[in-house]
């Protein structure tokens, strides 16, 4: 490959894998990962060749979900490597998981040679038909020259918001030939919001007797933290957080709930949601007499399906700056926030009874107890399971902001090790703490051998209740029996670990979960705790399916 820069980019000449490389390089992208497949080889002696880190995995949802984890939690381009045919349809759930969490993550695709399209080459399926509705952008790119600029402009699309994700493919004649192009930074266009929308936001909302802000992971996608603290602040207005939005308020900070979310939403008057859609999660946006406020970081992202009396839409830091920097008169919400406080203390208490819970099996709220003694400020916790990976979202609380990966409002089980990969190349020196149901852990427990074997330590906590908790506790409860629930009870994840070279143990005994929560982040390798726990504990829930 040869390369020159000039003032407009750089011109490159190589192969279609060198092409696309110096694209994804050019967009600041440390990393790629794969499971292999001829197709795609020019990629990989790109990046072999040339130094760039390149991990490898046992299912192609890993390497999509590690994508998603290092997108999200670097807030720039993910980018997976996927081969033609089984190898990008093994990818849809990821790729639809980045959908849903806004997360800016590349697939590129092996694809058949054009050539010969129609006469039944190994893996030849058009991908786009497929990919098209849980991507932005999804295009085929059909002569070398063209690569580079595809991979820019895909990378463009899956950096705009509202981001997502993006899919290219590159058939295998094109990704193989030789090329030559001028590479180029992706530009990334922010949308200014409508100052009068902000002006009339900040009004209502200063001078609303009872104003409760939720923060969702658009507002760590957007960098947009800062300017959240700096607007809660200046209006004096109590913040809950969800998904990555978590920690972006510390839990000591004077504005910022967790655990008084159902006082708040009976009791305000302005419910502000920003960078969250109003789905499940919330109610479906429907906070009774409230007055609901959507701050989106696109249009597209409006909600239509519930009335909303303003829903500012732009950059989101320049939206919540905005609003710190609104100079009118306010109301004042001290009471208000003082009666949050009240609640939240009374509900931090019983909570923290919970935790210590004692009894013959363990419970999982004992689990969070134990772990957040050892877990650092700074801990990267992952969830992938049900009630357990619910009861992780009551118990722990991120104190710092982009430290907390669930897998979203769609809420796919397997996320797990993918997650953890990429958790882990993004912040080498900092705990990565993955808690998984025992159902969760079997979609991608074999990718430990892939973080054994690429030295990435991390440390995973499985709650084994035997079944698969969130379904069987819901079916007993509708039908009075349950089917397809039950799992293998007490089974060995630690001894599956230990056999593709880590290391754990299986903790029966909540006095000893401390002492083995210590040894597995002394351990240095894939750890895994197989905590024992009570089959009959249900999280209570109100409501999961509709
Ligand atoms: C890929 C996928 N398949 C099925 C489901 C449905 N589902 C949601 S929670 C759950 C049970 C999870 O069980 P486990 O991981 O053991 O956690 P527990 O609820 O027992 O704590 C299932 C099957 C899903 N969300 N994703
Ligand atoms: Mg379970």
């Amino acid at each position: 490959m040869t390369a020159a820069v000039d003032g407009a980019g750089i011109e490159v000449s190589g192969h279609g894998g060198q092409l696309a490389l110096a694209a994804l390089r050019a967009a600041g992208v440390g990393e790629l990962f794969t499971l292999s497949g001829g197709h795609v080889f020019p990629l990989y002696d790109a990046a072999h060749t040339s130094g760039f880190p390149l991990y490898d995995v046992r299912h192609e949802q890993t390497a999509v979900f590690a994508a998603e984890a290092v997108a999200k939690l670097r807030r720039r381009p993910g980018v997976a490597v996927l081969t033609a045919g089984p190898g990008v349809t093994n990818g849809v759930s990821g790729l639809t998981s980045a959908f849903f969490n806004a997360a800016p993550v590349l697939v590129l695709g092996g694809r058949a040679p054009q050539f010969r399209w129609g006469s039944g080459s190994l893996q030849e399926i058009d991908h786009l038909p497929i990919v098209r509705s849980v991507t932005k952008h999804a295009a085929t790119v059909g002569a070398t020259d063209d690569i580079a600029g595809a991979v820019t402009a895909a990378l463009e699309h899956s950096l705009t918001p509202h981001r997502g994700p993006s899919f290219l493919d590159l058939p295998l004649e094109v990704v193989f030939s030789t090329g030559d192009a001028k590479v180029v930074a992706p530009q990334v266009a922010v949308l200014d919001p409508d100052p009068d929308l902000v002006e009339a936001a900040a009004r209502r909302i200063a001078t609303a007797q009872r104003p409760v802000i939720i923060a969702g992971s658009d507002v760590y996608g957007g960098d947009a933290v800062d300017a959240l603290r700096a607007a809660a602040e200046a209006l004096t207005v109590p913040v809950f957080a969800n998904g990555m939005g978590r920690g972006a308020l510390p839990p000591s900070h004077l504005l910022a709930f967790a655990k008084s979310r159902r006082k708040a939403l009976d009791g305000a008057d302005v419910v502000v949601v920003i960078g969250t859609p109003l789905d499940f999660r919330l109610g479906f946006g429907d906070f009774g007499a409230a007055e609901v406020i959507h701050i989106v970081d696109a249009p597209s992202q409006r909600a239509e399906h519930v009335q909303v009396a303003l829903s500012p839409a732009g950059d989101l830091r320049a939206i919540l700056t905005g609003l710190a920097d609104w100079a009118g008169a306010r109301a004042d919400h001290t009471d208000w926030v003082a009666a949050l406080r009240q609640a939240e203390q009374a509900a931090a208490a019983k909570h923290e009874l919970e935790m210590q819970a004692g009894g013959e099996l363990i419970k999982p709220s004992r689990v969070y107890g134990e772990l957040r003694k050892v877990l650092d400020a700074d801990a990267v916790t992952i969830g992938d399971g049900g009630d357990f990976v619910s009861y992780a979202g009551r118990y722990l609380e991120p104190s710092v902001p982009g430290s907390w990966l669930d897998p979203g409002p769609y809420g796919c089980l397997g996320t797990g090790m993918g997650y953890a990969m990429g958790a882990r190349i993004t912040y080498p020196d900092r705990q990565i703490c993955v808690l998984m149901g025992d159902g969760a852990a079997g979609f991608s427990l074999m990718d430990v051998e892939s973080l054994v074997r690429q030295h990435l330590p991390v440390v995973m906590v499985v709650g084994n209740n035997g079944i698969w908790g969130l379904e069987k506790h819901p079916m007993r409860a509708m039908y009075g029996y349950d089917v397809a629930a039950d799992l293998q009870p007490a089974l060995r994840y630690d001894e599956v670990v230990r056999a593709m070279g880590g290391a754990g143990e299986t903790v029966r005994d909540a006095d000893q979960l401390g002492a083995a929560f210590d040894r597995a982040f002394a351990s240095g390798v894939p750890y895994l705790v197989n905590v024992i726990t009570d089959p009959d504990d249900a999280y209570p829930r109100s409501a999961n399916l509709a």
